[in-house]
Protein backbone atom coordinates (compact mmCIF):
# COMPACT_ATOMS: atom_id res chain seq x y z
CA UNK A 1 0.00 0.00 0.00
CA UNK A 2 2.76 2.65 0.42
CA UNK A 3 4.67 3.82 -2.15
CA UNK A 4 8.92 3.93 -2.35
CA UNK A 5 10.75 5.65 -0.70
CA UNK A 6 8.73 4.69 2.32
CA UNK A 7 8.00 7.55 4.26
CA UNK A 8 6.33 8.33 8.13
CA UNK A 9 4.63 11.09 8.87
CA UNK A 10 4.80 11.60 12.76
CA UNK A 11 1.42 13.44 13.78
CA UNK A 12 1.67 14.89 16.97
CA UNK A 13 -1.26 15.08 19.21
CA UNK A 14 -0.47 17.14 22.91
CA UNK A 15 -4.41 16.31 23.54
CA UNK A 16 -5.91 15.56 26.92
CA UNK A 17 -9.65 16.59 26.77
CA UNK A 18 -10.73 13.44 26.09
CA UNK A 19 -9.95 12.11 29.68
CA UNK A 20 -9.32 13.60 32.88
CA UNK A 21 -5.91 13.62 34.45
CA UNK A 22 -3.35 15.95 33.71
CA UNK A 23 -0.10 15.02 31.61
CA UNK A 24 -1.36 12.72 28.93
CA UNK A 25 -0.69 15.36 26.51
CA UNK A 26 3.03 15.69 27.07
CA UNK A 27 3.07 12.02 25.96
CA UNK A 28 3.88 12.70 22.39
CA UNK A 29 6.69 15.72 23.37
CA UNK A 30 8.17 13.25 25.68
CA UNK A 31 8.39 10.34 22.54
CA UNK A 32 9.95 12.86 20.22
CA UNK A 33 12.31 14.03 22.66
CA UNK A 34 13.55 10.46 23.11
CA UNK A 35 14.73 10.64 19.75
CA UNK A 36 11.58 8.60 17.95
CA UNK A 37 11.70 10.64 14.63
CA UNK A 38 15.86 9.61 14.89
CA UNK A 39 14.79 6.23 15.53
CA UNK A 40 12.66 5.43 12.89
CA UNK A 41 15.00 6.69 10.06
CA UNK A 42 17.53 4.83 11.23
CA UNK A 43 14.88 1.91 10.36
CA UNK A 44 15.13 3.27 6.42
CA UNK A 45 12.04 5.06 6.69
CA UNK A 46 11.78 8.67 5.48
CA UNK A 47 10.25 10.75 8.37
CA UNK A 48 8.32 14.16 8.14
CA UNK A 49 7.77 15.78 11.69
CA UNK A 50 6.77 19.37 11.24
CA UNK A 51 6.24 20.07 15.26
CA UNK A 52 3.49 18.91 16.99
CA UNK A 53 -0.39 20.02 16.34
CA UNK A 54 -1.38 23.16 17.99
CA UNK A 55 -4.99 22.34 18.66
CA UNK A 56 -7.42 25.94 18.87
CA UNK A 57 -8.52 25.83 22.42
CA UNK A 58 -12.14 25.78 23.82
CA UNK A 59 -12.77 26.91 27.30
CA UNK A 60 -14.58 24.95 29.83
CA UNK A 61 -17.10 27.55 30.40
CA UNK A 62 -17.67 27.46 26.59
CA UNK A 63 -17.78 24.02 26.46
CA UNK A 64 -20.19 22.41 29.10
CA UNK A 65 -21.42 18.62 28.73
CA UNK A 66 -23.45 17.31 26.19
CA UNK A 67 -25.27 14.88 28.27
CA UNK A 68 -22.78 12.81 29.86
CA UNK A 69 -20.30 14.07 27.29
CA UNK A 70 -17.07 15.68 29.00
CA UNK A 71 -15.52 18.46 26.77
CA UNK A 72 -17.25 17.39 23.96
CA UNK A 73 -16.85 20.67 21.84
CA UNK A 74 -13.48 20.18 22.05
CA UNK A 75 -12.63 16.37 21.57
CA UNK A 76 -14.63 17.11 18.42
CA UNK A 77 -13.10 19.39 16.99
CA UNK A 78 -9.49 18.39 17.84
CA UNK A 79 -10.76 14.59 16.24
CA UNK A 80 -11.64 16.40 13.23
CA UNK A 81 -8.66 18.07 12.74
CA UNK A 82 -6.51 14.66 13.36
CA UNK A 83 -9.15 13.62 10.84
CA UNK A 84 -7.91 15.79 8.19
CA UNK A 85 -3.71 15.72 9.00
CA UNK A 86 -4.13 11.63 8.69
CA UNK A 87 -6.19 11.29 5.83
CA UNK A 88 -4.12 14.01 3.88
CA UNK A 89 -0.83 12.04 5.16
CA UNK A 90 -2.65 8.74 3.61
CA UNK A 91 -3.37 10.61 0.50
CA UNK A 92 0.11 11.81 0.24
CA UNK A 93 1.47 8.12 -0.08
CA UNK A 94 2.85 8.54 3.93
CA UNK A 95 2.61 6.39 6.70
CA UNK A 96 0.70 9.01 9.70
CA UNK A 97 2.35 7.76 13.02
CA UNK A 98 -0.35 9.43 15.47
CA UNK A 99 1.14 10.10 19.17
CA UNK A 100 -1.39 10.52 22.02
CA UNK A 101 -2.33 12.11 23.78
CA UNK A 102 -5.41 10.37 24.99
CA UNK A 103 -7.20 7.77 22.51
CA UNK A 104 -10.08 9.80 22.28
CA UNK A 105 -8.21 11.07 19.26
CA UNK A 106 -8.60 7.43 17.48
CA UNK A 107 -11.89 8.57 16.57
CA UNK A 108 -9.88 11.07 14.16
CA UNK A 109 -7.26 9.17 12.94
CA UNK A 110 -9.27 5.92 12.54
CA UNK A 111 -12.00 8.54 10.17
CA UNK A 112 -9.25 9.69 8.19
CA UNK A 113 -8.05 6.16 7.62
CA UNK A 114 -11.59 5.34 6.32
CA UNK A 115 -11.57 8.59 4.33
CA UNK A 116 -8.80 7.04 2.24
CA UNK A 117 -9.03 3.47 2.26
CA UNK A 118 -13.07 2.59 3.38
CA UNK A 119 -12.16 -1.37 3.16
CA UNK A 120 -9.24 -0.70 5.86
CA UNK A 121 -9.65 -2.90 9.17
CA UNK A 122 -8.64 -1.88 12.80
CA UNK A 123 -6.34 -3.72 15.32
CA UNK A 124 -7.13 -2.10 18.66
CA UNK A 125 -4.80 -3.25 21.45
CA UNK A 126 -6.12 -1.81 24.53
CA UNK A 127 -6.72 -3.02 28.15
CA UNK A 128 -10.34 -1.31 27.35
CA UNK A 129 -12.50 -1.60 24.63
CA UNK A 130 -13.69 1.86 24.30
CA UNK A 131 -16.52 1.48 23.05
CA UNK A 132 -19.27 3.17 25.36
CA UNK A 133 -21.57 5.03 24.08
CA UNK A 134 -22.55 8.35 25.21
CA UNK A 135 -25.62 6.68 27.06
CA UNK A 136 -23.85 3.58 28.78
CA UNK A 137 -20.51 5.59 29.77
CA UNK A 138 -19.90 6.12 33.43
CA UNK A 139 -17.43 8.17 33.09
CA UNK A 140 -18.37 10.78 30.99
CA UNK A 141 -14.55 10.73 29.16
CA UNK A 142 -14.79 10.36 25.79
CA UNK A 143 -11.87 8.32 25.56
CA UNK A 144 -13.49 5.35 26.41
CA UNK A 145 -16.25 5.93 23.48
CA UNK A 146 -14.15 6.56 19.88
CA UNK A 147 -14.89 2.95 18.71
CA UNK A 148 -18.95 3.39 19.69
CA UNK A 149 -18.24 6.86 17.13
CA UNK A 150 -16.63 5.44 14.63
CA UNK A 151 -18.92 2.56 14.63
CA UNK A 152 -22.34 5.49 14.64
CA UNK A 153 -23.57 3.42 17.93
CA UNK A 154 -25.81 5.12 20.52
CA UNK A 155 -27.32 8.57 19.95
CA UNK A 156 -26.65 11.43 17.50
CA UNK A 157 -24.77 14.29 18.93
CA UNK A 158 -25.17 16.55 16.29
CA UNK A 159 -21.51 18.55 17.82
CA UNK A 160 -19.92 15.25 15.68
CA UNK A 161 -21.96 14.63 13.14
CA UNK A 162 -18.83 15.12 10.90
CA UNK A 163 -17.93 11.17 12.53
CA UNK A 164 -19.19 8.96 9.64
CA UNK A 165 -20.11 5.69 11.23
CA UNK A 166 -18.01 3.95 8.85
CA UNK A 167 -16.24 1.23 11.01
CA UNK A 168 -18.35 -2.22 10.60
CA UNK A 169 -18.42 -4.54 13.39
CA UNK A 170 -16.27 -7.33 11.38
CA UNK A 171 -13.27 -4.68 10.89
CA UNK A 172 -12.15 -4.27 14.15
CA UNK A 173 -10.36 -6.52 16.37
CA UNK A 174 -9.38 -6.38 19.79
CA UNK A 175 -6.09 -7.84 21.48
CA UNK A 176 -5.83 -7.34 25.36
CA UNK A 177 -9.19 -6.22 26.74
CA UNK A 178 -9.25 -6.63 30.43
CA UNK A 179 -11.20 -3.96 31.88
CA UNK A 180 -14.86 -3.66 30.34
CA UNK A 181 -18.02 -1.80 31.86
CA UNK A 182 -21.02 -4.08 31.70
CA UNK A 183 -22.47 -1.86 28.55
CA UNK A 184 -19.44 -2.44 26.73
CA UNK A 185 -19.88 -6.38 27.42
CA UNK A 186 -23.45 -5.92 26.27
CA UNK A 187 -22.28 -4.07 23.36
CA UNK A 188 -19.42 -6.42 21.95
CA UNK A 189 -22.33 -9.13 22.32
CA UNK A 190 -25.01 -7.76 20.33
CA UNK A 191 -22.36 -6.60 17.90
CA UNK A 192 -20.56 -9.67 17.27
CA UNK A 193 -17.26 -8.13 17.72
CA UNK A 194 -14.58 -10.20 17.61
CA UNK A 195 -12.40 -9.75 20.93
CA UNK A 196 -9.55 -11.70 22.13
CA UNK A 197 -8.85 -10.64 25.75
CA UNK A 198 -5.74 -11.65 28.08
CA UNK A 199 -8.24 -14.71 29.02
CA UNK A 200 -7.84 -15.36 24.87
CA UNK A 201 -3.61 -14.71 25.35
CA UNK A 202 -3.26 -16.95 28.16
CA UNK A 203 -5.22 -19.58 26.55
CA UNK A 204 -4.00 -19.47 23.12
CA UNK A 205 -0.40 -17.62 23.41
CA UNK A 206 -0.15 -14.78 21.58
CA UNK A 207 1.04 -16.11 18.07
CA UNK A 208 -2.70 -18.08 17.93
CA UNK A 209 -4.05 -14.93 19.28
CA UNK A 210 -2.42 -12.68 16.51
CA UNK A 211 -2.92 -14.97 14.03
CA UNK A 212 -6.78 -15.33 14.76
CA UNK A 213 -7.25 -11.74 15.18
CA UNK A 214 -5.84 -11.15 11.97
CA UNK A 215 -7.70 -13.98 9.71
CA UNK A 216 -10.91 -12.38 11.00
CA UNK A 217 -10.52 -8.82 9.89
CA UNK A 218 -8.51 -9.35 6.85
CA UNK A 219 -8.17 -13.05 6.43
CA UNK A 220 -6.84 -12.41 2.76
CA UNK A 221 -4.60 -10.04 3.95
CA UNK A 222 -5.54 -7.72 1.55
CA UNK A 223 -6.92 -5.09 3.31
CA UNK A 224 -5.00 -2.23 4.72
CA UNK A 225 -4.50 -2.28 8.48
CA UNK A 226 -4.73 0.60 11.41
CA UNK A 227 -3.42 -0.57 14.40
CA UNK A 228 -4.45 1.72 17.34
CA UNK A 229 -2.49 0.47 20.37
CA UNK A 230 -2.92 1.78 23.85
CA UNK A 231 0.02 1.54 25.60
CA UNK A 232 -2.32 0.50 28.85
CA UNK A 233 -2.96 -2.78 26.90
CA UNK A 234 0.60 -3.02 28.32
CA UNK A 235 1.08 -5.44 32.04
CA UNK A 236 1.75 -1.86 34.42
CA UNK A 237 4.91 -3.76 34.91
CA UNK A 238 5.97 -2.54 31.60
CA UNK A 239 4.07 0.66 30.55
CA UNK A 240 3.44 2.06 34.15
CA UNK A 241 3.09 5.59 33.53
CA UNK A 242 -0.47 6.05 32.01
CA UNK A 243 -3.56 6.74 33.38
CA UNK A 244 -5.57 3.74 33.65
CA UNK A 245 -3.35 0.89 34.34
CA UNK A 246 -4.97 -2.28 35.00
CA UNK A 247 -2.98 -5.11 35.93
CA UNK A 248 -2.57 -8.73 34.21
CA UNK A 249 -1.28 -7.27 30.86
CA UNK A 250 0.45 -8.25 28.11
CA UNK A 251 3.99 -8.52 28.72
CA UNK A 252 6.68 -6.33 26.95
CA UNK A 253 7.48 -9.51 24.08
CA UNK A 254 3.41 -9.58 23.57
CA UNK A 255 2.83 -5.88 22.95
CA UNK A 256 5.96 -6.32 20.34
CA UNK A 257 4.97 -8.96 18.62
CA UNK A 258 1.69 -7.99 17.62
CA UNK A 259 3.10 -4.76 16.36
CA UNK A 260 5.77 -7.43 14.37
CA UNK A 261 3.39 -9.96 13.04
CA UNK A 262 1.07 -6.28 11.98
CA UNK A 263 4.04 -5.10 9.91
CA UNK A 264 5.02 -8.77 8.80
CA UNK A 265 1.50 -8.17 6.63
CA UNK A 266 2.80 -5.89 4.79
CA UNK A 267 -0.39 -3.85 5.31
CA UNK A 268 0.02 -1.82 7.88
CA UNK A 269 -1.04 2.20 6.70
CA UNK A 270 -1.91 3.82 9.59
CA UNK A 271 -0.38 3.60 13.19
CA UNK A 272 -1.48 5.15 16.63
CA UNK A 273 0.67 5.02 20.18
CA UNK A 274 -1.67 6.27 22.32
CA UNK A 275 -2.45 7.23 26.68
CA UNK A 276 1.57 7.98 27.39
CA UNK A 277 1.85 10.02 30.35
CA UNK A 278 4.88 10.98 31.53
CA UNK A 279 3.98 11.99 34.77
CA UNK A 280 2.10 9.34 36.79
CA UNK A 281 4.93 7.86 38.27
CA UNK A 282 8.42 8.08 39.24
CA UNK A 283 11.33 9.08 36.77
CA UNK A 284 12.55 5.77 36.17
CA UNK A 285 9.07 4.07 35.34
CA UNK A 286 8.35 7.10 33.78
CA UNK A 287 11.57 6.99 31.16
CA UNK A 288 10.93 3.32 30.93
CA UNK A 289 7.05 3.99 29.45
CA UNK A 290 8.53 6.57 27.19
CA UNK A 291 11.43 4.02 26.09
CA UNK A 292 8.29 1.38 25.43
CA UNK A 293 6.20 3.21 23.55
CA UNK A 294 9.06 4.37 21.28
CA UNK A 295 9.68 0.59 20.97
CA UNK A 296 6.21 -0.41 19.95
CA UNK A 297 6.11 2.09 17.15
CA UNK A 298 9.80 0.79 15.97
CA UNK A 299 8.29 -2.92 15.97
CA UNK A 300 5.02 -1.71 13.95
CA UNK A 301 7.78 0.20 11.69
CA UNK A 302 9.81 -3.19 10.91
CA UNK A 303 12.68 -2.96 13.71
CA UNK A 304 12.82 -6.47 15.02
CA UNK A 305 12.34 -8.29 12.28
CA UNK A 306 15.01 -10.06 10.47
N1 LIG B 1 -14.21 2.13 30.26
C1 LIG B 1 -13.81 3.31 31.00
C2 LIG B 1 -14.54 4.55 30.51
O1 LIG B 1 -15.30 4.47 29.58
C3 LIG B 1 -12.30 3.49 30.97
C4 LIG B 1 -11.70 3.83 29.64
N2 LIG B 1 -10.31 4.18 29.84
C5 LIG B 1 -9.30 3.94 28.99
N3 LIG B 1 -9.56 3.37 27.80
N4 LIG B 1 -8.16 4.23 29.26
O2 LIG B 1 -8.55 2.91 27.01
O3 LIG B 1 -14.36 5.62 31.05
MN1 LIG C 1 1.66 17.65 10.41
MN1 LIG D 1 -7.88 3.17 24.91
MN1 LIG E 1 -7.05 1.64 27.75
Amino acid sequence: FLPDPKTVAIVGCPFRGGQRKLGVDKGPIALVEAGLPDQIKELGWKVKFDGHHQFEEISAENDPPIGKLLNPRLVSKVCKAVSETVGDHIKNGELPLTLGGDHSLAMGTISGTLDRYPEACVVWVDAHADINTPETTGSGNIHGMPVAFLMGLGPTIPEFSWVKPRLSSSRIVYIGLRDLDAGEKRILKENKIKAFSMHEVDRWGIGRVVEMALDHVNPDRDRPIHLSFDVDALDPSVAPSTGTPVRGGLTFREGHYICEAVYETGCLIALDIMEVNPSLADTASINQTIAVGCSLARSALGETLL
